[in-house]
């Protein structure tokens, strides 16, 4: 898609007229700014629907109109009036879409029949969900070997149909549950249980209300979470100190007016919301922290020779937690200068931080993608806890942890079942409940499935919503690999590029999205999810489906299991098609501490709360303490050369307009970048130092030795704010650079975050003058 590129440093804040501007485009763009709008007033509401976007939470007592503009986009793109259609597929060959990028395919509008790859006119064409069933069912069977089906899912579908889909897989005889979180927060889900006993974050939406201090690092609320704004908002306006981590300048961070708020949209009245702002180096946050540590440690020491109050926590420290002193003695061994380097701040910056964390009664330490997706990010995240520890900042009100989950429910799939982790499921109660000896053994996480396809031996790869080939690394070697897979099953809303690389037999299974009324034999059903806090709500649609022929994702799985598993009266699958109920009963059976009385508290308002060890300092770890986890070392990246400054890291970014690999349009807003994704954002030094020209275009080509050739070409130079040595460039575009083997160790998390990569000129003419932004 060309237009116009250009780059304007954008002026205005967050929220604003900017996006309410962009709310109306969008709706009109979909041909719904009418009944747009009504159905977005009943967004996350008790009475309506979860906002399919991000996971932020959803308040007890919601404002008027409780979404955000990223969070409308997302409506509109599901409640869209466009419609994929047989015809669409009987006018385009497979082939010829390979060619289109990832917005046109989604344009093409909302799947609408069930369809089959036909490899003699290379089309999809039509099929009926029963013979699309029982040849499901068919090839299923005849796989040997069970452990060479996978079964992904993406982070939105509901509890009910998570809990089915966990089920089915193990019944069939394997752990292969690879899920988006094993791209995205399975860094937390490793790091959090060895530090405090749960995987998830500790802090309420209540805490924001109570705390006097918050660190952020590496997330980006305006475009990602922008309903968090709010609670940051009226932390900011109480003076609440916001200190911000983060190689970019994200405008979320920086300044906000509320849109929903007219007099502040009339008074053109903004927020600042971070109080301090550093451009750390990508990578550098365990360094960065450690220094924080170090400096906090320091403070503490003078404090203590001058006979003063100590900053450090010392009851808390030794009643609740292991490993302080050793942690304590490595601190003192790291070297401030070897620290600076590594995170490209000053030492200044790092102790001003935690003078103020020093003072501050409670703490809430926020963090995303920038933490989670780097070779050390396990590290890193443990090293954020070590922080919150030395000053009892888990589990008393305040305070906490909180890591920012993505998609809308990939929490609560999580809590239900879908792991690869067979220690993470109870499953002597699963034997018991349903008269069956379940796998013991681990299954493929997202990174093992990609090396399994690379070598051939995964049979069938079923697709319970995302874009997996899209979302991974490699894509240059993974595309002619998907093609070998005997079976790919896309549970899909929309068409993408997973779709358009069949496998020898495929099928786009088109599904009701959770903004629509789920019709079944007992009447109309409700399904929950769970917010990036732990509260579990009911959610209910509104709109009737995209087309007559859509199913349930509830009723693909019940559909996929009585056609590929021999009946078992223990598994109703279709009594429990007919009533969710049914399924919940279920999953409170299997998880009775979380899901007593499933059915009646996901109405509550606020949802309700699962159970939060740590939150009332117990500790659920080895030691039965909270745990201070000192790191072998420093080194934030294996596969970073540690001289040699043509190697850059390449930090891969989301813009505005986009979810994940659903691009809505190219205008990523806030960065000031419009009409064009084949950017390079780089420091005018670098800029310099490499003989490039604002404007021109360049080649990057991965820095690695394993002899794959890994390179994109025509991207048009930005200069922009940003630490030298790092560069930025959009997901999901430049996955073809990300290897597949660099991942944050222990949680296999793909390290999208520090690739390291060199820069080509491609040309010097200037073809994108649009892009040379005025001074
Ligand atoms: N509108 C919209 N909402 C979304 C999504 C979307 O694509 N669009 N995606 C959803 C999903 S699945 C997820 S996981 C979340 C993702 O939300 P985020 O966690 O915000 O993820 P990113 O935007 O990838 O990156 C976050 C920030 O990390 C910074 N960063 C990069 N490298 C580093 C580093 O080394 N250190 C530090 N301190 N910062 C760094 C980047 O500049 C960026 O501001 O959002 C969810 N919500
Ligand atoms: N380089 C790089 N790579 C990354 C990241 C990064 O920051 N950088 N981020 C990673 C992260 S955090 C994540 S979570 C992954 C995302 O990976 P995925 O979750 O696999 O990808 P999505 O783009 O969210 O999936 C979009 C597709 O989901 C389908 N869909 C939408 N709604 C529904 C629904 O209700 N039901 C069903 N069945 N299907 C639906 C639509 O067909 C749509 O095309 O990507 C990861 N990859
Ligand atoms: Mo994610």
């Amino acid at each position: 898609m060309s237009q116009k590129a250009t780059f304007k440093p954008y002026t205005a804040p967050a929220g604003g007229w900017g996006s309410a501007k962009s709310l109306g485009k969008i709706l009109s763009r979909e041909g719904v700014l009418a009944s747009g709008a009504l159905t977005l007033a009943r967004q996350n509401k008790v009475d309506g629907f979860q906002c399919v976007s991000c996971a932020w939470v959803k308040p007890a007592k919601p404002l008027p109109f409780e979404f955000c503009e990223n969070g409308a986009k997302a409506t509109a793109w599901e409640i869209t009036s466009h419609r994929c259609t047989p015809d669409f597929f009987a006018a385009h060959t497979v082939t010829e879409l390979l060619d289109w990028d990832d917005y046109q395919l989604e344009q093409a509008g909302r799947l609408t029949h069930p369809m089959r790859y036909d490899a003699m006119s290379d089309k999809y064409v039509p099929v009926s969900w029963g013979a699309a069933m029982a040849e499901i069912g068919r090839e299923m069977r005849a796989i040997e070997d069970r452990k060479s089906a996978v079964f992904y899912s993406s982070g939105r579908c509901s509890n009910e149909a998570s809990y089915l889909y966990a089920l089915f897989a193990r019944l069939y005889g394997n752990n292969n549950l690879p899920d988006s979180s094993n791209m995205c927060h399975e860094t937390t889900s490793v790091a959090l249980p060895i530090s405090i006993g749960i995987p998830v974050g500790t802090v309420s939406l209540d805490d924001f209300a109570e705390t006097d201090c918050i660190l952020f690092f590496g997330q980006n609320p305006g475009s990602n979470a922008p309903r968090m704004l709010h609670p940051l908002q009226v932390a900011a306006e109480r003076g609440v100190p916001i200190i911000t981590y983060n190689p970019l300048r994200e405008r979320g961070l920086e300044r906000f007016t509320n849109p929903q708020s007219v007099v502040e949209m009339v008074a053109g009245k903004e927020t600042r919301i971070s109080s301090s702002y550093h451009q750390i180096m990508a990578g550098g946050d365990l360094a960065g922290i450690t220094g924080i540590c170090k400096a906090l440690i320091e403070i503490d020491d003078a404090a203590r020779v001058a006979g003063e109050t100590p900053f450090l926590d010392d009851r808390f420290i030794a009643e609740q937690t292991h490993g302080m002193d050793e942690f304590i003695s490595w601190l003192r061994t790291q070297d401030w200068e070897e620290l600076v380097r590594r995170c490209g701040l000053s030492r200044a910056a790092l102790e001003s931080t935690a003078r103020i964390y020093a003072r501050a009664k409670a703490t809430i330490a926020v963090y995303g993608m920038g933490l989670t997706q780097h070779r050390a990010g396990v590290e890193t995240v443990q090293m954020l806890v070590n922080l919150m520890l030395l000053r009892g900042n888990i589990g008393r009100p305040g305070s906490g942890i909180c890591p920012v989950r993505g998609h809308s429910n990939v929490q609560g799939q999580r809590t239900v079942g879908i792991t690869e982790k067979p220690e993470l499921v109870p499953m002597d109660t699963l034997a018991e409940q349903f008269g069956f000896e379940p796998p013991r053994d681990t299954g493929l996480n997202t990174v093992e499935a990609c090396e399994e396809i690379l070598a051939g031996k995964v049979k069938a790869f079923i697709m319970l919503g995302g874009n997996f080939v899209r979302a991974i690394p490699d894509r240059s070697l993974m595309e002619p690999a998907w093609r070998r897979i005997r079976l790919t099953v896309n549970v899909a809303t929309k068409l993408n590029r997973s779709q358009i690389i069949p496998g020898e037999v495929s099928f786009i299974l088109p599904v009701i999205g959770r903004i629509e009324t789920d019709s079944q034999a007992t009447g109309e059903q409700s399904t929950s999810m769970e917010d990036s806090t732990g509260c579990i709500h009911g959610s209910k649609g509104v709109r009737r489906p995209a087309s007559p022929h859509l199913i349930s994702e509830v009723r693909f799985v019940a559909e996929m299991a009585k056609h590929t598993l021999d009946p078992n009266p223990k598994t109703p699958w279709d009594e429990w098609t007919a009533d969710y109920s049914l399924i919940r009963k279920q999953i409170g059976v299997t998880y009775p501490e979380i899901f007593f009385d499933y059915d009646k508290r996901m109405w509550e308002p606020g949802g309700f709360k699962r159970p939060m060890p740590a939150r009332e300092r117990v500790w659920k770890t080895k030691t039965g303490k909270a745990n201070f986890i000192t790191p072998k070392g420093l080194d934030e990246d294996l596969d970073m050369p540690e001289t040699g400054n043509d190697v850059l890291r390449l930090i891969t970014l989301r813009s505005n307009d986009q979810f994940n690999t659903t691009v809505y349009g190219y205008s990523d807003r806030f960065r000031g970048i419009n009409g064009t994704r084949d950017v390079v954002l780089m420091n005018k030094d670098d800029i310099e130092r490499l003989g490039l020209k604002v404007g021109a275009t360049i080649r990057l080509e991965t820095s690695s030795k394993d002899g794959v050739y890994r390179a994109l070409g025509g991207l048009a130079v930005v200069a922009y704010d940003i630490p030298a040595g790092c560069i930025g460039a959009y997901y999901p575009e430049a996955n073809v650079l990300l290897p597949i083997w660099h991942y944050a160790e222990s949680s296999k998390v793909p390290a999208a975050k520090s690739i390291p990569v060199t820069i080509h000129k491609e040309s010097d003419e200037v073809t994108e003058p649009g892009l040379i932004a005025a001074e």
